[in-house]
């Protein structure tokens, strides 16, 4: 039952709220907003900030799933999550409630750490609202307010893309206060964490990722956010592929032009069945202030 559940949680797909809406939430300030909206906007470096008096004991957010969904867990980014600093300076969540649109709950310990952490439901569970509670918190270095970065629902369908058992880059941008750059940020749903490349002396061209899948999977189309998606000035500032090479299991290819947007785009190519996906950068647009090449999201489907 156990390894089921777990199952369910690693290839479920994602349920959209409706509106996120908080007990509190503090003002607004310094280009920071803190609203509960910022949980459900794809990235890990706005979050809901709670503006109780206290530390953000008993305060809670709410989605409104918009009707009954059947949902197995919740993906959730514990904290202020815009720079790992930053992180440690605000109260996490250490005990987190889930309560459903029935009146039950369940319990969820949660790890003191700057991850991402899948909860998974005791049973799947039809609800129509999804309230995160703070029941226990971790202490922040300097303010003494509780926040969570991001949360993602999830239910019992399998993805619609095809979700890689391995990752693979020639060269991988060493972690920093802002985070890692490995490849499987390209599939993680979040706009502001991406694979960037470390070629000290190039602009990523030739540059290369691979997804291997579990077995022999079709794919015909190519899901990405180019680039740093942050925002659009980052976007600017970075540099991101503009054309790629293709290379399936049995050595075929095909050429991908890759629009110069930060807007998600979608471009198919004629259906294989493949084990794995290389995709090698051709030809790179240069940013603005830092040369190196990123990917924030990147899926194969079907
Ligand atoms: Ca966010
Ligand atoms: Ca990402």
């Amino acid at each position: 039952m156990l390894s089921l559940a777990l199952l369910f949680a690693a290839h479920a797909a994602v349920v959209k709220p409706v509106a996120w809406t908080s007990t509190s939430s503090a003002a607004d300030g310094d280009g920071f907003t803190y609203s509960a909206a910022n949980v459900g906007d794809g990235k890990q470096s706005t979050a809901w900030v709670e503006g109780d008096e206290g530390s953000g004991l008993g305060a809670s957010i709410t989605a409104d799933l918009g009707g009954e969904k059947v949902l197995t867990g919740l993906t959730v980014w514990g904290g202020f999550w815009y720079t790992q600093n930053y992180w440690s300076r605000y109260n996490r969540a250490k005990l987190l409630v889930v309560e459903f649109s029935d009146g039950s709950t369940q319990d969820f310990n949660l790890n003191d750490e700057f991850k991402a952490q899948t909860l998974t439901f005791a049973a799947p569970k039809r609800t129509s609202t999804v309230k995160l509670k703070i029941k226990g918190i971790y202490n922040g270095s300097t303010f003494n307010d509780s926040a969570i970065a991001e949360v993602r629902l999830l239910d019992a369908n399998p993805d619609v893309w095809v979700r890689p058992t391995a990752y693979k880059a020639s060269s991988t941008f060493p972690a920093d206060n802002d985070g890692d750059y490995e490849v499987d940020n390209t599939t993680d749903g979040i706009l502001d964490s991406m694979w960037c490349e470390n070629d000290p002396k190039g602009d990523g061209t030739n540059q290369w990722v691979e997804y291997t899948f579990a077995g022999p999977t079709p794919v015909s189309k190519v899901v990405l956010r180019n680039g740093n998606a942050y925002s659009f000035s980052y976007f600017m500032k970075t540099n991101r592929a503009n054309g790629a090479t293709l290379t399936f299991d049995d050595g075929s290819t095909e050429t991908l032009t890759i629009k110069d947007t930060v807007a998600e785009q979608t471009l198919s190519f004629p259906s294989r069945s493949t084990s794995k996906v290389k995709l090698t950068f051709t030809v790179v647009k240069k940013g603005s202030e830092y040369n190196d090449l990123c990917l924030s999201e990147f899926y194969l489907l079907p």
